[in-house]
């Protein structure tokens, strides 16, 4: 979702990497750049200007200037402004102080509502919750219909009682029911309207007095930009919202609305919609995002995807491995047939340092035939060659490239990739080792799998 927006930016400081020496001119130029690309991601052209000027502050300072690492500066610099633009929210919900915890999805028709309920009834159960959903748009019938079927898909208990029965009720009633049944969470689904009115935000501030919800998360649709924020802002004059969750970002929007709402609607991103499957919900992470976005690979994310995929065992194989500094050509095949289980490829392939370059033709541009042809070429080369990639010389390049159909310069490419992936790999390593010691065992078997996938 950020893609371009993060080409761009690292055009940006290669740019300025390239100066021996920053200058206010350099620092000028390297502004516009970096104006441009926000613009462009669809960021609110007003948060885009106090972003700016924050970063020109911090940049022309003279300990910045003359620094002996100015590049390294800017990029800090513009990765703590970015963190500030996305806020310091906690991911999720709240910590609920009374049982049952109580959500209510608010937003105008289409945003996802329905959808999000569901999704997020799912995810909380995967935290060991126990969530019950009830939908209060009494207009329509087929919306609750909607929220029935999909809960009954995903196993998830729905409040259902006679059709007459009016939204406050509903929600009363599932209250109670989740009390005595011992439900945790309940997520009250609401009607929306196609654009914001009176009569809705009366219904739903009637709403919001009758069962105090902790949590009062507005549904967006990311597609429509800084419409869907716009609106986001009126909903949270009227009822005070608490997080949005941004929907439909699996589609083309360009991730400025995410990079908006704070400093617009005042409330932080809780979630994210990436697809139309119920599982595709993820919660907010900030700093995950921001290193994703600079192009530092979002490496925790796909430590929790690769949690699902891959056994323990071999975690704490390949860890060892790394830990000994003897991951292979053999190693980085078997990681990429990990990766292709773990689903859509171009979702994953931002998640993990150094793995764009190996999967693309051009830089920036991702192509599944890329690692079809990275795992030919690993496939031609002889179990020598791949425990120990030193050996490979000259004829035997050619030969490997004879062999898996490719060019002499795709097997060099290769090579070098796997060389870069070990470096950054090892670097990673090293920091989550030290992290692990500060959390305790905690993350353990996440960091782990992690060890596994930096390979
Ligand atoms: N691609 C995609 N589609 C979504 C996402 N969330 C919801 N949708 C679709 O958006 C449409 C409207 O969703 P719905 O939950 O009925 O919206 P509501 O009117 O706000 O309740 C449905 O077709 C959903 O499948 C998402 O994250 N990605
Ligand atoms: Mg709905």
């Amino acid at each position: 979702m950020f893609a371009s927006l993060s080409e761009r930016l690292q055009g940006v400081f290669a740019a300025v990497r390239r100066e021996s020496k920053l200058t206010p001119e350099t620092v000028e130029s390297a502004l516009r750049g970096i104006r441009i690309a926000l613009l462009e991601a669809d960021v609110n052209f007003k948060v885009v200007g106090a972003f700016i000027d924050r970063v020109r502050d911090r940049a022309v300072d003279r300990s910045v200037l003359e620094s002996l690492t100015p590049a390294q500066q800017v990029v800090a610099i513009v990765r703590d402004e970015l963190r500030t633009l996305l806020g310091s929210g906690s991911p999720g919900l709240s910590k609920a102080q009374q049982l049952p915890q109580v959500v209510l999805l608010l937003g105008l028709q289409g945003a996802g509502k329905t959808t999000t309920t569901v999704k997020l009834a799912r995810w909380l159960r995967a935290q060991g919750r126990h969530p019950l959903v009830v939908s209060t748009d009494v207009r329509r019938p087929a919306a609750i219909e909607q929220l029935a079927a999909l809960s009954g898909d995903a196993g998830i208990r729905v409040h259902e009682p006679d059709p007459q029965v009016g939204a406050v009720d509903r929600a009363q009633g599932a209250i109670e029911m989740a009390s005595s049944l011992g439900f945790d969470v309940v997520l009250v689904d609401t009607a929306g309207r196609s654009h914001v009115n009176d009569e809705l935000m009366g219904e739903l501030e009637g709403l919001k007095a009758s069962i105090a919800p902790s949590d009062l998360l507005y549904v967006a649709d990311a597609m429509t930009g800084q419409d869907a924020i716009k609106s986001a802002g009126e909903f949270n004059r009227r009822l005070g919202i608490t997080g949005v969750v941004l929907t439909k970002m699996d589609g083309d929007a360009r991730g400025g609305a995410a990079l908006s709402v704070v400093s617009v609607v005042g409330a932080p991103v809780s979630f994210v919609g990436d697809g139309e499957r119920l599982e595709d919900l993820q919660p907010f992470h900030p700093d995950r995002i921001v290193s994703r976005i600079l192009g530092m690979g979002d490496v925790l994310s796909l430590v929790e995807k690769t949690e699902q995929v891959v056994s323990q065992e071999d975690a704490t194989r390949l860890k060892g491995k790394l830990q000994r500094n003897e991951f292979t050509l053999e190693d980085m095949r078997e990681q990429l047939g990990a990766v292709k289980r773990m689903g859509p490829l171009d979702r994953l392939v931002d998640l993990l340092p150094g793995m764009r370059q190996l999967a693309s033709h051009a830089p920036g541009e991702f192509d599944a035939g890329g690692l079809v042809r990275t795992t030919a070429i690993i496939d031609s080369m002889t179990v020598r060659e791949r425990r120990r990639c030193q050996v490979i010389d000259g004829s035997r390049r050619r030969r490997i490239a004879r062999g898996s159909g490719t060019t002499v310069q795709d097997v060099n490419r290769l090579l070098k990739q796997f060389m870069e992936m070990r470096r950054m790999l090892r670097a990673v390593g090293t920091t989550s080792k030290s992290r692990k010691k500060k959390k305790g065992g905690r993350r353990r078997g996440a960091l782990d799998s992690l060890w596994l996938q930096a390979r």
